[in-house]
């Protein structure tokens, strides 16, 4: 079989399809670098004394696990450096960081959720990154927080690297969806599927059931008919699985479909829901919808909420489309 690394297949999106200018390229090669290195420390876990917490909190109030921290690392040393970027933002960071003086500064901004699952880290279940690639706003002088306050739509580059079973990196530059597995013997990663497409009806959904009694009415209402299965409304068995990952359960969704949800709840009404919008949720959003899924906030389109802050929160409906757009049109009032 004639194998084909990413760095082809990036080179091919650049000279063939013109699809990426060259900075992008090296930008995305830097992070599936970072990735190869996070994954391996990942991989040794407490041989390589990485598992536990640091004793510290990010900015939204969670406890950094050592692993969270050591993968913030990596990525930026990884890629302040290359003069592919002007700087960066990250779940475990309070602001953006800018690339330093003594290098040359890009085009572009990087945000990245470095080691998403946190709390399934330590007891050896499926990890992440996600990360997503805006443009820089042409004009103004140093970069600042507002230039990374870009709608989803806007994004040039985003994906994610799951570190499962295998270790996979997802990618999309708004030309479908490739998936590359990680080579251990090669050091490199390898193309394994493109075109990735996502069933527009499922079986199986996604989502905290031991939240139930804080969910909103239109969620009630969805997980209830599923329950249901063949005897209720839907006419058909529903299949359930959480993760706990939103790297894994996407990564489930595009490989075989079904739908997650991780909606505005009770439990605390002044936030919009847990998972962040520009690190989590719009890079995820654009993938399944460039697979031909839906993402929305149970009301809107993902891809088109305006940012107002970097580590703003977000309702999350994402994967088989018939199924986003149900439960959306349930909080429509359909
Ligand atoms: P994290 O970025 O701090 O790891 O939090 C995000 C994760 C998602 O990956 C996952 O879908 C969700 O939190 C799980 O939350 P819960 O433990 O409430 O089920
Ligand atoms: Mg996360």
């Amino acid at each position: 079989m004639n194998k084909i690394s990413l760095t082809r297949y990036l080179v091919e999106q650049q000279r063939e399809h013109g699809h990426i200018p060259a900075q992008l390229r090296l930008l995305l090669e830097v992070v599936a670098r970072a990735c190869k290195s996070i994954s391996q420390a990942v991989n040794k876990g407490a041989l390589g004394g990485v598992l536990g917490s640091a004793g510290s909190e990010n900015v939204q109030g969670e406890v950094q696990k050592k692993l969270d921290i050591i993968a913030n690392e990596v990525l930026i040393e990884a890629n302040e450096w290359g003069g592919h970027l002007a700087a960066m933002a990250s779940e475990e960071m309070d602001s953006i960081y800018a690339v330093p003086n003594r290098y040359p500064q890009g085009e572009y901004l990087l945000l990245f959720d470095p080691l998403d699952g946190s709390s399934n880290i330590d007891v050896n279940v499926s990890i992440g990154t996600i990360f997503s690639v805006l443009k820089k706003p042409e004009g103004g002088l140093a970069v600042s927080e507002q230039d990374f306050l870009q709608a989803g739509n806007k994004q040039v580059a985003a994906g994610y690297c799951v570190y499962g079973p295998q270790t996979t990196l997802v990618l999309t530059v708004g030309k479908g969806v490739a998936m590359f597995t990680l080579d251990r013997e090669q050091g490199s990663f390898v193309l394994t599927q493109e075109d990735v497409q996502i069933p527009a009806d499922t079986k199986e959904f996604a989502i905290n059931m031991s939240n139930m009694r804080h969910w909103d009415a239109p969620v009630k209402r969805y997980i209830d008919e599923c329950l249901q299965g063949k005897e209720g409304p839907r006419g058909k068995d529903f299949n359930m699985r959480w993760i706990a990952s939103m790297v894994a359960d996407v990564h489930r969704i595009l490989t075989r479909g079904g739908v997650f949800m991780y909606p505005w709840d009770k439990r605390e009404p002044d936030k919009a829901g847990k998972l962040r919008l520009m690190y989590e949720a719009n890079p995820m959003s654009w993938l399944v919808e460039q697979a031909g899924g839906a993402a929305t906030n149970a009301k809107t389109r993902i891809l088109d909420l305006q940012p107002t802050k970097l580590h703003e929160r977000v309702s999350v409906v994402l994967g088989s489309k018939n199924e986003v757009d149900r439960i959306t049109a349930y909080h429509n009032g359909a």
